[in-house]
């Protein structure tokens, strides 16, 4: 072999060696997995608790895929989400109790239709009840949708009364389309009446206001008669007594109660997670987590006046169209309050939410 056929021969082996390497390179490339599709099952805008007892049973018994059929192959039935966990959700038809893995954005009080274990799709909502996560404003808490009424619970003592809560969640109810009840727990604790005085302006703008005590069951049986055969969600002040209200009306419910800390009169987190219940006249219930503070989910300043009812007479008269009633001069609604029309704590109220939004 001459120098010149060596070198020859070394060429192709090196080119050889080279396509080898080009050839390993394209194969590993193609033969890499392609990266899993990312599977979105963030239900974080619903109430739940991973801890509660009902979420972790749902998680436990719920398939681990969806089965691969086509969409137009998949014989739906329709039903209610009565409670939420991560990815998974309780869903009652007609005849049963079934768990199903959920889609995000799920609440409970959702309609929905199911095929295979899984929600296929969300129903159209008929009211809702949000507010902004506590530790993210940015995110949406739906505590409980396609609700009649939302039974602000509240009690007179232990934990004391707040209107600036109630004044919050009437904004809040108005928004989302429901009507708003507010229930007075806790009235065997209550040592004079006139602890009740700050309440009366909610009866004479047109609330209804109900005085209760689950403890002696006084009350109980007219709360029961206002909410009849309609869905309600009970909310408020964590250790207000909701769960416990719910089991006055319905022993059956068997909810767990929490004690008052005796440290500062604030009320625990017992119940975790949203959950809605059928009771024997028809009524459906939902008892959820308590809360510390109520924000306003998407309520803008400029906005804020039309959630407030009782204005709405009076505002026409305004001379300006966006009137805020603050200090626009010839303000009819500042008018109406000077009169006496408008009570004055609902105008205070205003002003203290209208502030908190520009804030
Ligand atoms: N004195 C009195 N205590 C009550 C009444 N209703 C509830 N409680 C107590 O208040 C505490 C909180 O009740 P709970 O139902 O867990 O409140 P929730 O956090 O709003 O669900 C518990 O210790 C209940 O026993 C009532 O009408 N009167
Ligand atoms: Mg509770
Ligand atoms: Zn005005």
């Amino acid at each position: 072999m001459t120098r010149q056929e060596k070198r020859n021969l070394k060429d192709i082996s090196k080119l050889k060696r080279q396509r080898e390497r080009q050839k390993f390179i394209a194969a590993a490339a193609g033969a890499k997995p392609e990266p899993p599709p990312r599977v979105r099952l963030d239900t974080r805008t619903a109430d739940w608790d991973e801890e509660d007892p009902v979420v972790s049973e749902l998680r436990r018994a719920v398939p681990a895929q969806r089965p691969a059929v086509a969409a137009e192959a998949i014989a739906t039935e329709e039903g209610l989400v009565t409670a939420i966990g991560k990815g998974v959700c309780r869903v009652q038809t007609d005849g049963a109790t079934l768990r199903c893995r959920s889609l995000p954005g799920l609440a409970v009080g959702d309609r929905v239709r199911f095929a295979l274990g899984a929600v296929q799709e969300i129903l159209p909502r008929r009211t809702t009840l949000s507010r902004p996560d506590p530790h993210n404003p940015k995110l949406e808490r739906v505590m409980a949708v396609n609700v009649d009424v939302v039974v602000n619970v509240v009690s007179v003592s232990s934990p004391p009364l707040r209107p600036g809560l109630i004044d919050r969640y009437l904004v809040a109810i108005q928004r989302g389309g429901a009507k708003p009840l507010i229930c007075v727990n806790k009235i065997d604790l209550l040592q004079d009446e006139r602890e009740l005085e700050a309440l009366d302006v909610y009866r004479t703008i047109g609330v209804p206001v109900v005085l209760c005590s689950a403890a002696t069951g006084a009350g109980v049986s007219e709360l029961m008669d206002a909410l009849s055969g309609l869905t309600c969600v009970f909310t408020g002040h964590s250790g207000v007594g909701k769960s416990s209200v719910l089991n006055a009306i319905c022993p059956s419910l068997a909810l767990a109660t929490h004690q008052v800390s005796a440290a500062n009169n604030k009320g625990q987190h017992t119940t975790r997670s949203s959950s809605l219940h059928i009771l024997a006249n028809g009524t459906k219930v939902i008892d959820t987590p308590g809360i510390r503070q109520f924000g306003l989910w998407e309520i803008g300043a400029e906005e804020l006046r039309w959630y407030f009812n009782e204005f709405g007479q009076f505002s026409h008269g305004c001379p300006y169209a966006n009137c805020t009633h603050t200090h626009e001069p010839g303000c009819e609604v500042k008018e109406a309050v000077r009169r006496g029309d408008i009570p004055k704590a609902r105008f205070d109220a205003y002003l203290r939410i209208l502030q908190s939004l520009l804030e």
